[in-house]
């Protein structure tokens, strides 16, 4: 291992990583210690500034793009290259864990630092960056700015989102960027060497094999449909069975009838409904509408097209009285991350003598559509029984400070290519 890469890994400051992230969770904190951090909120606005002053404290510069995606900047010698990547997310689910992203941009911010106390100079520059709305439970669907860095969304698809409660993205994304005047805009377009991403596994495997690194090799794909189904309003008291039309008995019906369609003998499929809403929600008014949320996740892009296949079919054949408009919001196919960087987290963990095993996301992550434009690679860390978006979420400083470890060696290595 190359001596400049060996001591930016070992520059890495667990502790100083570690009081940042603690002061990071305190921005959303819940009773229950956990976040509620949702994408473009006041609170994802004061992520995104306690960011951009540890930046300003530490003399790098901060830029934003029209996204909301926000780079803080360690410039390289030559500053012609396109720069280094280092990632993940500060938005959160509503009742997220202090991990869940901010560990990944946070360990990015420590890797810029590191840089500095090993007095390590990069060719490239390498850019701390905080994609805008990863986890789409305010927005749908997730990995908005990712999306749209990597040029899988437009802007134009995703301003006129509005969340559960209707306000306008384009009202969000307006309010966040003018919430740090004092941060640059960027003009999109730029495209990086590479991109690195940390982020605790979400899953049991390392915990349970006692191993603190994962490299992971790809991430399997994610399907995201909403369903609606609109009936008729009316009184619970005079309107006879034969009248109605009851939406949300209706989508019951749907939402099991899925269920069925769904399960896999193997347990491989991730079928999920996490939203049922249902209008106008009153106890003696028959549901006029109900809107559903589907996540649907395989490893294997025919089983993905076969299964979404049978949402439309199976709806419509359950609609009974009511109608129903199937929506497809998004469909990001299964990622294959670039051997040749996986390769170099492998060959990072191996000389810094960090225990590693390869593994396959479960999760979604912004290094899913980075992947689409320049050499992708992540670390997974543990997490303590693989509890994520649930505020029990729990992480060790000695994993992370490992996983930590491995991203400043390879992500200084990349900048010196
Ligand atoms: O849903 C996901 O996989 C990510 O954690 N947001
Ligand atoms: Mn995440
Ligand atoms: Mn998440």
């Amino acid at each position: 291992m190359d001596d400049e890469v060996r001591r930016a890994a070992r520059a890495v400051d667990g502790a100083r990583l570690w009081r940042r992230l603690m002061a990071m969770a305190e921005i959303g904190a819940t009773p229950a210690g956990g976040v509620n951090r949702q994408a473009l909120s006041i609170e994802d606005r004061a992520a995104r500034r306690r960011l951009v002053e540890w930046a300003w404290e530490r003399g790098y510069d901060a830029a934003q793009d029209g996204a909301a995606n926000l780079f803080v900047h360690r410039p390289g010698s030559e500053p012609q290259l396109p720069p280094v990547l280092v990632g993940s997310h500060l938005d959160s689910q509503p009742t997220g864990g202090r991990f869940d992203g901010a560990f990944g941009v946070l360990a990015a911010f420590e890797v810029l630092e590191a840089l500095d106390d090993a007095g390590v100079a990069t060719r490239r520059a390498v850019e701390a960056v905080a994609w805008t709305n990863e986890e789409g439970s305010r927005f749908s669907p997730g990995a908005m700015g990712s999306a749209v860095f990597a040029r899988r969304m437009t802007l134009g698809e995703i301003l006129p989102v509005t969340d559960w409660d209707g306000v306008p993205l384009a009202d969000a994304l307006r309010d966040t960027l003018a919430d740090l005047p004092e941060v640059p805009m960027r003009d999109r377009g730029l495209v990086p060497a590479a991109f690195l991403e940390t982020h605790i596994e979400q899953g049991p495997r390392l915990e349970a094999e006692g191993i603190p690194v994962g490299v992971v090799t790809g991430i399997q794909g994610i399907s995201n449909i909403h369903v609606e189904v609109i009936g008729a309003e009316a009184h619970a008291g005079t309107t006879p069975r034969r009248l109605r039309r009851d939406a949300l008995k209706t989508a019951a019906a749907m939402v099991l009838a899925l269920e069925d369609a769904f399960a896999d003998g193997d347990d491989t499929v991730r079928f999920t409904v996490g939203r049922f809403d249902v209008t106008p929600s009153s106890p003696n008014t028959v549901p006029g509408h109900v809107r559903f949320t589907i996540d649907f996740r395989h490893p294997d892009p025919a089983t993905i097209e076969r299964l979404t296949g049978r949402i439309e079919p199976i709806c419509q054949g359950l609609a009974g009285a009511c109608e129903v408009r199937v929506h497809r919001k998004r469909d990001v196919p299964p990622t294959r991350f670039d051997e040749g960087t996986v390769d170099l987290l492998r060959e990072s963990a191996k000389g810094l003598g960090i225990a590693h095993m390869d593994m396959f996301s479960g999760a979604g992550h912004d290094a899913m559509h980075l992947s689409a434009i320049c050499p992708t690679a992540m670390v997974f860390t543990p997490c303590k029984d693989g509890i994520s978006h649930n505020e029990a979420e729990s992480a060790k400083p000695e994993d992370l400070a490992a996983g930590t470890r491995v991203l400043a060696a390879a992500a200084c290595a990349l900048a010196q290519r």
